[in-house]
């Protein structure tokens, strides 16, 4: 038999994936992880998110990033590699490369296709700059690549993603990035402000429903990849905020009793039932300050904007 051509051969599902959707729907309350929202379909989405008028976060970030970045060269000193975790499209990248100088740029992300996209675009704007793209996932350990190893580093983590784990988890991901960028490193990091519940309900559950869509598309994506019947038009886009816990939830809960099968297995829930999808923390100034210190990075520098609603902080290790 000849070889399949590429266009007959199923797309092989991650097993990760594979077994955090089956773990997660098995579960009680049943979750999934937040991460999983990103194939191609979420990604856009969640650009398009950036651009909602509800959605303050991004465009609170880069005022902030445009306004502090020129103090953050004279407190970091130059020739620094800049290592970004999670640089997804890399969008406020150019704002802190412009002031800093750094010898080189390393994004670590996840997904492949769309860091060598960006990294490649990014390097034609930097003529000079040398870009080292690292495909991984930043919540383990990574191991930068030789040319910069042992150079002292900048990490940088903007866009509170930060936000999207429990504080156990946050203080783990702090270690790491402390191991991955070694001695003497410093660490520019974007976290989202405690505010009032109105307008953090509404930043995660827009008027034009692409957050729902954004939430949804990850059924879509559990029926095309893993073989799923999940009825997507049975489930309702769901975003609370969870005040002791200081954080947004985002749940997609079934409106009718549903079955459904996921990579072979039955699975079935009541009208009201939720899927917990993603958690968002909201930091207030001093709960940041204690998470980075327990976290191993000492606090140094912290902007806001006028209406305190989103923090950039830099910490040295
Ligand atoms: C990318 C995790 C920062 O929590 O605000 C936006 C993701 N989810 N709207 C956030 C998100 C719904 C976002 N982070």
């Amino acid at each position: 038999m000849p070889p399949l051509s590429p266009a007959e051969v199923e797309p092989i599902a991650d097993p990760a994936f594979r077994a955090d959707v089956l773990a997660g729907l098995t579960a009680r309350p049943r979750a999934i992880p937040a991460r999983w929202f990103y194939d191609r379909r979420g990604s856009e989405l969640f650009e398009d998110i950036t651009r909602l008028p509800e959605y303050y976060p991004t465009r609170t970030e880069v005022a902030i990033l445009e306004r502090a970045c020129a103090e953050v060269a004279t407190l970091t000193d130059a020739g620094r590699v800049v290592v970004e975790f999670g640089s997804g499209s890399s969008t406020k990248t150019p704002i802190l490369l412009g002031h800093v100088d750094p010898s080189a740029y390393v994004p670590i992300d996840i997904s492949g296709a769309f860091l060598r996209d960006s990294a490649a675009a990014l390097a034609k704007d930097h003529p000079g700059l040398t870009v080292l793209p690292v495909e991984a996932d930043f919540t383990r350990a990574v191991a930068l690549p030789d040319a910069v190893r042992g150079k002292p580093a900048l990490g940088f983590f903007p866009g509170s993603t930060i936000g999207n784990l429990v504080p156990v988890q946050a203080v783990d991901l702090l270690r790491t990035m402390r191991a991955s960028l070694g001695e003497g490193a410093m660490l520019l990091i974007g976290m989202d402000r405690v505010k009032d519940a109105a307008t953090l309900v509404a930043a995660y559950d827009d008027a034009g429903g692409v957050t729902a869509a954004f939430n949804l598309n990850l059924l879509h994506r559990i029926n095309r990849e893993l073989d799923g019947t999940i009825p997507a038009e049975s489930f309702r886009h769901v975003a609370r905020w969870n005040d002791d816990a200081a954080r947004i939830e985002m749940h997609l809960e079934a409106v009718e009793d549903v079955a459904f099968t996921v990579a072979g297995r039955d699975f079935a829930m009541r009208a009201g039932e939720t899927i917990h999808t993603e958690n968002s923390h909201k930091y207030g100034d001093r709960d940041a300050r204690l998470l980075l210190a327990a976290g191993g990075w000492t606090p140094r520098a912290c902007w806001t904007d006028a209406d305190d609603r989103f923090a950039v902080h830099l910490a040295e290790a």
